[in-house]
């Protein structure tokens, strides 16, 4: 889907072992990452009946990566929506500019890790859907 990408990072472990050694995912910007990281937030103990998100980003890029758990996040533009599933650590869901996006289903002891472009600013959100729906169909047929 437009402004949306599946990311998937690397899974260093010994095959033979991984149930005893584990896993090492490195991430690195210009990378995995195609913006830099100006702000990281995670979110978790949510209740599974919870819905969050209900909102856009004017300009902000995101990568969520669910680091334990599984969780499900609907993108959504005028024209278009899709469930994702991230239930892995080693894949992410790359969000840019203008796709409103809810995060629900949390699994017990879900995190998700964000990672973001830009410092938090409450003026770059689009949180009524009406107004986010006028701007995204600017935005997209411009
Ligand atoms: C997004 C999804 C995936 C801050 O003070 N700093 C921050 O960096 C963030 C992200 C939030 N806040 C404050 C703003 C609200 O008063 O924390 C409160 C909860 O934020 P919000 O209701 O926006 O949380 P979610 O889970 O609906 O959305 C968050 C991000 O805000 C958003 O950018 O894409 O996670």
């Amino acid at each position: 889907m437009i402004n949306t990408k599946i990311l998937t990072f690397r899974d260093i472990r010994d095959p033979e072992r991984s149930d005893f050694f584990g896993h090492l995912t490195p991430i690195e910007c210009g990378q995995e990452i195609p913006f830099d990281v100006h702000r990281i937030y995670y979110i978790y103990g949510v209740d599974q009946a919870a819905r969050r998100g209900y909102h856009s980003h004017r300009d902000l890029e995101q990568v969520l990566i669910c680091l334990s758990g599984s969780v499900k996040i609907l993108v959504k533009t005028p024209e278009k929506e899709e469930i994702v599933l991230l239930d892995s650590p080693s894949k992410g869901l790359y969000i840019g500019p203008m796709i409103w996006r809810e995060m629900f289903e949390f699994s017990e002891h879900a995190t998700l890790l964000v990672l973001a472009s830009r410092h938090y600013d409450e003026s770059d959100y689009l949180r009524d859907y009406q107004q986010y729906e006028a701007e995204a169909k600017e935005y997209f047929h411009k």
